[in-house]
């Protein structure tokens, strides 16, 4: 049974930046009720009422994988890792975004997946590259013109398709019969830690977590065998999983990790309900914190334009009365607005300069790369706000 434990409001899609706040495109704007469930039986977090996937991965998209230095470490270290440790002939990456993961493979040996025409475009330039949603009948297509595939790899992407009997499915069709099928996706059990709930929305229709992921792989024959904690947008999982009849062991650390899961509650409802007060008082301590810096007339600036926070803008309600502007190093976000609350995007050459008092980390999952690169601005006396794990300056 699904127990809704959330309601986050009436929230517009995370990735749809407006080019224009005329009244011609607001008006167009999508909206949605943003409320999150869980399952009683296969404890699986949900969104519940999920938005179109022809809406959300257009040719349009905006987030590029390799915009920050520690995603572009991170992708080419496991890539390393994962040639070394399995040796694939064959690598097929489900959302392969700009490529990021997938260039530090040998060109013949890779193919990607890739839904949005614009990203797909920028790929298939470099390997061979398909511009279509991930379902049975895609790997179909790619069996019928390539080999079986002994390694898939995804990230940030399966917790984003509504459908996992044809996600399941199509992989198990497509993998060789020990192949290793990959997915790595923020945890819930550090989303409940460090009440990260701006980790809801459109796009994260699931929220894992190893309990969850091996009962639900269970059904199409496929196994959790092992699962690894990665510290990749404020904590993650990645999770390795084989053919029911695969070689592949359970791991001792998939058990510790199932364990402490249960330890956390992710198997129960009340630990959800807690959760969502907890979300209630976060929300309101950020609102009176920007109240009493906007009455001390401090200039306050968001960083990094997140799809995370579409879900706390809309949220919290906050919008050009509190934040001057957003600055964001992505080229198609720059000189557009946040969806819902419609604050304008700078390029940071432009809005991160002596007259910002304060800056919220839209992009608090990458604070260490942030506070390296900004030592100027805490110099001479800027402060950061983040509302992870808890609202505070820092
Ligand atoms: P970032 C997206 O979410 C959407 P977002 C998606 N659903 C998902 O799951 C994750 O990615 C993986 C900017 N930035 O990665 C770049 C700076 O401006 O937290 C990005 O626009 N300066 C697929 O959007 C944004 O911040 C910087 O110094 O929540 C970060 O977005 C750095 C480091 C980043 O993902």
């Amino acid at each position: 049974m699904k127990k809704n434990f959330l309601n986050l409001g009436k929230q517009p899609i995370a990735n749809s930046f407006l080019s224009s706040i005329s009244k011609n495109f607001i008006r167009k704007e999508y909206f949605y009720k943003l409320v999150v469930c869980f399952n009683t039986q296969n404890f699986l977090v949900s969104v519940k009422d999920p938005v179109n996937p022809k809406i959300q991965y257009t040719d349009k998209y905006a987030h590029r994988a390799s915009e920050s230095e520690t995603m572009r470490k991170a992708f080419k270290s496991i890539a390393l890792k994962l040639q070394k440790k399995f040796k694939p002939e064959k690598v097929m990456e489900i959302g392969s975004n700009d490529g990021v993961f997938l260039k530090n493979f040998p060109k013949k040996k890779v193919l990607a997946v890739e839904p949005c025409e614009n990203l797909a475009k920028l790929t298939k330039k470099k390997f061979k590259t398909y511009p279509n949603f991930w379902n049975k009948q895609l790997s179909k297509k790619i069996l019928n013109e390539n080999s079986k595939v002994d390694l898939i790899f995804s990230s940030n992407t399966i917790s984003h398709i509504p459908n996992l009997k044809e996600t399941f499915e199509a992989a198990y069709n497509i993998l060789s019969n020990n192949g290793v099928f990959i997915i790595e996706d923020p945890s819930l059990s550090s989303i409940i830690k460090i009440n990260s709930y701006d980790q809801f929305y459109d796009e994260h229709v699931y929220v894992f977590s190893a309990l969850s992921m091996s009962s639900i792989v269970k059904e199409y024959n496929l196994k959790l065998f092992d699962v690894e904690k990665i510290s990749n947008h404020g904590g993650s999982l990645r999770y390795y999983i084989c053919k029911q009849k695969g070689d592949y062991k359970l791991s001792l650390r998939l058990k510790k990790t199932i364990d402490e899961e249960k330890k956390l509650g992710l198997n129960n409802y009340a630990t959800f309900k807690k959760f969502a007060k907890r979300v209630e008082k976060s929300k309101k301590k950020l609102i009176t914190l920007l109240k009493t810096l906007k009455k001390k007339n401090k200039k306050i600036i968001s960083y990094g334009a997140t799809y995370k926070s579409t879900t706390v803008f809309n949220y919290c309600k906050i919008g050009t009365k509190y934040f001057n502007y957003v600055t964001d190093t992505t080229k198609n976000k720059q000189g557009k607005f946040t969806p819902g609350m419609h604050i304008p995007i700078l390029p940071p050459e432009k809005g991160f300069n002596e007259s910002v008092d304060y800056a919220y980390l839209g992009a608090w999952n990458f604070k260490k790369e942030i506070m390296k690169k900004e030592k100027e601005f805490i110099k001479r006396g800027g402060k950061f706000i983040t509302h992870v794990p808890e609202v505070k300056i820092i």
